[in-house]
C-alpha cells in the first residue's frame, strides 16, 4: 500500500518525509533489457531519502507499479461503501442520473498512459519524487457529459469527492467534500477519463477507489479521487483547492514593472531531471532520466555538466504516449576525477524552455506549486 502523504507533511522538509515512510518490500526494476545493466551506480551527493515516493537512481521501468506511486489526500483516505457507491452527475443538465461502478464499466473502456505529477513535485529537495507514469482504464467522461444533456449556461464541472472535513472560511465552519472543478471544454477532452483501473488492476484505495477523474496534461490536483458526484455550473467554483489552496503567484517583469499574477494550478509544466548516473565498463558515465510536458510534444532535452555548454541527449521514442514522460540519456565520455555538477533542461515544441532556478519564472514565483525549475545534481567520480 502506497503511504499516505499528508499536506502538512508535504510542507516539511524532507526529514519528516522520511520520518513518514513504511517498510516497502525491495523494489525489482534491475535488469532486463537495459543498456546500462551490470554498470555501477554512481550516488548522487545530493539525494534525498524519499521512501514514500518514486526512488529517481531506481528509475528502470517506464510504468511506475502502483506500489511506487505516491499518494496524496488532504482529509485522510476516504471510507466508501462500495456496495451503494454510484457517481451522480447533476445540476445545469436536462437529464441527471446516476450511473453504478458496473453500469461505469460496461460502458466504452478506453487505456490512457499519463504522468501522474504533484504540482508540489520539485519544490524541495525533500519532495521531488510525487510523479508517476500509468496506465489508467476507465471510460470516457465526454460521453456521461454529452449523455445528460448539459444546459448552454454550464461552464464549469464540479467533481465532488467522498472525502470531508470542516473547513473554515471567512471565519466560520462549513462540513466540506474535496472538489475541484474543470471549465466544460476541458472536461469534454476525449481523453480525459472515469478511471477504474490503474496499470490493469483495479484501483488501489489509496488512490481513489472505486473511481477517479484522470486529467491527462493537468497536475494531480485536477485528479479528484473516490469520486461521487459531477455537478455543473453556471459559474466559477471557487472552493479551498480551487482558491485559496493550489494558487501560484507570480510576477512578470514588463517595461520596468512587476505584474503580479494569482491563478489556479493547472496544466502540467515543461520539466526534466536527471534521474541516475551509472559508470559503463569502459569508463564511460551515463547519465539517464526523464522529461514530461502537459501534452505539447517534447522537441528537446538538454544537458549541462560543470560549466559546460548545453548538449542534446538521447531521447528513448521506443515508449510513446503523449501524455506520458519520455525517458532520455546522454553517455559522458571520459569524465575527470572529482566532484561535478549536472543539470538538465527540457524544450517543448512550443519553444517552452524549462526555467533555471534565477530565471525569473520560478524567481518571482511566490508560491510552492507549480516549480518545474532545473534540478541541479552533484556526483563525485
Ligand atoms: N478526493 C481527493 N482527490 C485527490 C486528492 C485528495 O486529497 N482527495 N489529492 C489530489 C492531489 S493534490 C494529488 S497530487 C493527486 C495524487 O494522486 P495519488 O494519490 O493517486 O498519487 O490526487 C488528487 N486527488
Ligand atoms: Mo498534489
Amino acid at each position: 500500500m502506497p503511504t499516505r502523504i499528508t499536506r502538512r507533511a508535504m510542507l516539511r522538509h524532507g526529514a519528516a518525509l522520511a520520518a513518514l515512510a513504511l517498510a516497502r518490500p525491495p523494489l525489482a526494476l534491475f535488469g532486463g533489457a537495459d543498456p546500462a545493466a551490470g554498470a555501477a551506480l554512481i550516488p548522487f551527493l545530493d539525494a534525498q531519502p524519499a521512501s514514500h515516493m518514486l526512488k529517481w537512481e531506481r528509475l528502470r521501468s517506464w510504468i511506475t507499479p502502483n506500489d511506487q506511486v505516491f499518494a496524496v489526500s488532504h482529509y485522510g483516505p476516504a471510507k466508501v461503501d462500495l456496495d451503494r457507491w454510484q457517481l451522480e452527475l447533476t445540476g445545469l443538465v436536462r437529464r441527471p442520473r446516476a450511473w453504478t461502478l458496473a453500469e461505469l464499466k460496461a460502458r466504452r473502456r478506453k487505456h490512457v498512459t499519463a504522468t501522474l505529477e504533484c504540482s508540489g513535485n520539485g519544490s524541495n529537495p525533500g519532495f521531488m519524487g510525487a510523479i508517476g507514469n500509468v496506465t489508467w482504464t476507465g471510460t470516457p467522461l465526454a460521453s456521461l457529459l454529452a449523455e445528460c444533456g448539459p444546459l448552454e449556461r454550464a461552464i464549469e464541472a464540479v467533481f465532488f469527492a467522498a472525502d470531508d472535513k470542516v473547513e473554515k472560511i471567512r471565519e466560520r465552519d462549513y462540513p466540506q467534500h474535496f472538489a475541484r472543478s474543470l471549465a466544460l471544454g476541458d472536461a469534454r477532452r476525449e481523453d480525459v477519463l472515469l478511471a477504474y483501473e490503474m496499470n490493469g488492476e483495479p484501483l488501489p484505495a489509496a488512490h481513489g477507489a472505486p473511481l477517479r477523474l484522470v486529467v491527462p496534461g493537468w497536475f494531480g490536483i485536477a485528479w479528484v479521487k473516490w469520486l461521487t458526484r459531477i455537478e455543473l455550473l453556471d459559474r466559477r467554483f471557487m472552493n479551498r483547492f480551487m482558491a485559496r489552496d493550489y494558487v501560484t503567484i507570480r510576477g512578470e517583469e514588463r517595461d520596468g514593472q512587476t505584474i503580479w499574477r494569482e491563478t489556479s494550478v493547472g496544466p502540467i509544466d515543461v520539466k526534466s531531471v536527471v534521474a541516475r548516473a551509472a559508470r559503463l565498463e569502459d569508463g564511460t558515465v551515463r547519465f539517464s532520466g526523464a522529461a514530461w510536458t502537459d501534452g505539447t510534444p517534447l522537441q528537446t532535452v538538454e544537458l549541462k555538466i560543470d560549466d559546460g555548454s548545453w548538449t542534446p541527449v538521447r531521447l528513448d521514442r521506443r515508449n510513446h504516449a503523449r501524455y506520458a514522460w519520455t525517458f532520455w540519456d546522454f553517455d559522458w565520455r571520459r569524465p575527470a576525477p572529482g566532484e561535478h555538477a549536472v543539470v538538465s533542461r527540457a524544450i517543448d515544441a512550443d519553444g517552452r524552455v524549462q526555467p533555471a532556478p534565477d530565471d525569473p519564472a520560478i524567481r518571482l514565483k511566490r508560491t510552492y506549486w507549480e516549480a518545474n525549475q532545473q534540478w541541479p545534481r552533484k556526483l563525485r567520480i
